[in-house]
């Protein structure tokens, strides 16, 4: 979610660039209108991510149900050490950075001297994520270029190629947050960014047992839950509409029909939403829902298939032992 950048004083060698600022109102505005109207009502899962929302994530990731972010991180300790070890004079770019843990590791495997080559650039929604994470790594890494950039990556990513090779990294499975098509789409969007050669390090998640898959977005401390309710205060925010959160109960679960979780806010009572930006007031029956997520779990065929639809080449997937998350490497 888009916050001002212009009052920070940030350390030297980071800059942050806002391309969100520009669409904000006009983009970001139709597009809640749109899903609110719509005959089954979704809010798309990017309005997650305002500074209350990527601090709920950070919180997500250390749940003990959630076992995506402590797995993708021990095939990132064990993997493709060997390859990040010898990066130099390059542009490595992370689409939905959020925080700065998995990135640190993939610096952390680059001989301190080379860091001075590196020009690390973070992508995401999130103004206060990567304000966050810019500043954790510039002391980390105090001889790191940071130059951030806060944008919508399902749109024109502005960045262009300025003769350095690059290193992209999409961690987190954030690609299954997307339909096959919408993430064929995207993956064909980053894959045009990239020069011969050029790679791509994409986190997975892969299918598994449906009890572990439901437990992880069912958590018991009920964190997802307000995670998921976050969206009603930051779609709130922007159409100035009357959600109330305790009105609405938290679904998760797997349709395995499509391979994916579904996440849904389901209506306790009849609700009439207002808002000054629609025409109309909408009505909410009782047990109606708002789809707000999807997190689609891949097979080894599926992550072949829109690799291949993608113009990506894979060179390796890395595992880890139970070959819960899989971290696809890929080259142009
Ligand atoms: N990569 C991190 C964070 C994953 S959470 C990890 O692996 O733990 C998903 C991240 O993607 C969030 O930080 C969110 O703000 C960002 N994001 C989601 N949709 C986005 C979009 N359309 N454009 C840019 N960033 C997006
Ligand atoms: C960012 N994304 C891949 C997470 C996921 O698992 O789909 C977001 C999330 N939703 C609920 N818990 C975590």
């Amino acid at each position: 979610m888009p916050h001002s950048t212009t009052s920070l004083s940030l350390p030297q060698k980071i800059t942050i660039k806002n391309q969100l600022k520009a669409i904000e109102e006009t983009t970001l505005k139709s597009e809640l209108r749109a899903g609110l109207l719509a005959q089954d009502k979704y809010i798309s899962s990017k309005f997650f991510y305002d500074r209350a929302g990527s601090a709920l994530f950070e919180m997500i990731t250390e749940l003990p149900e959630y076992y995506p972010t402590r797995t993708e991180k021990s095939i990132l300790q064990n993997g493709a050490q060997s390859f990040f070890s010898k990066m130099r004079n390059l542009e490595l770019i992370e689409l939905g950075s959020g925080d700065s843990s998995k990135i640190s590791m993939v610096l952390n495997a680059v001989p301190p001297l080379f860091l001075d080559s590196i020009t690390y650039r973070p992508i995401d929604f999130s103004a206060s994520a990567i304000q966050k994470s810019a500043r954790d790594l510039s002391k980390r890494f105090p001889t790191l270029t940071i130059d951030g950039l806060v944008a919508d990556f399902t749109s024109k990513l502005h960045l262009e190629h300025n003769g350095h090779s690059r290193v992209l990294c999409f961690f987190g499975s954030t690609l299954g947050n997307f339909t096959p098509h919408q993430a064929t789409t995207l993956l064909s969007n980053i894959s045009s960014t990239m020069h011969q050669g050029d790679q791509l390090f994409l986190g997975i998640d892969m299918e598994k047992p449906i009890p572990i898959l439901e437990a992880a977005y069912n958590d018991s401390q009920r964190i997802t839950e307000a995670f998921n309710k976050n969206i009603l205060r930051v779609t709130n925010n922007l159409l100035k509409t009357n959600f109330i959160p305790i009105h609405f109960e938290h679904l998760a679960y797997y349709n395995e029909a499509e391979h994916r979780i579904e996440m849904h806010l389901k209506a306790r009572k009849k609700l009439t939403i207002e808002s000054p930006y629609l025409d109309a007031n909408i009505i909410l029956n009782k047990g109606e829902s708002i789809h707000t997520e999807n997190s689609y779990k891949f097979s080894e065929e599926r992550i072949k298939q829109i690799t291949t639809d993608s113009n990506l080449q894979i060179k390796e997937i890395f595992y880890d032992i139970h070959k819960w998350f899989g971290l696809v490497q890929l080259e142009k």
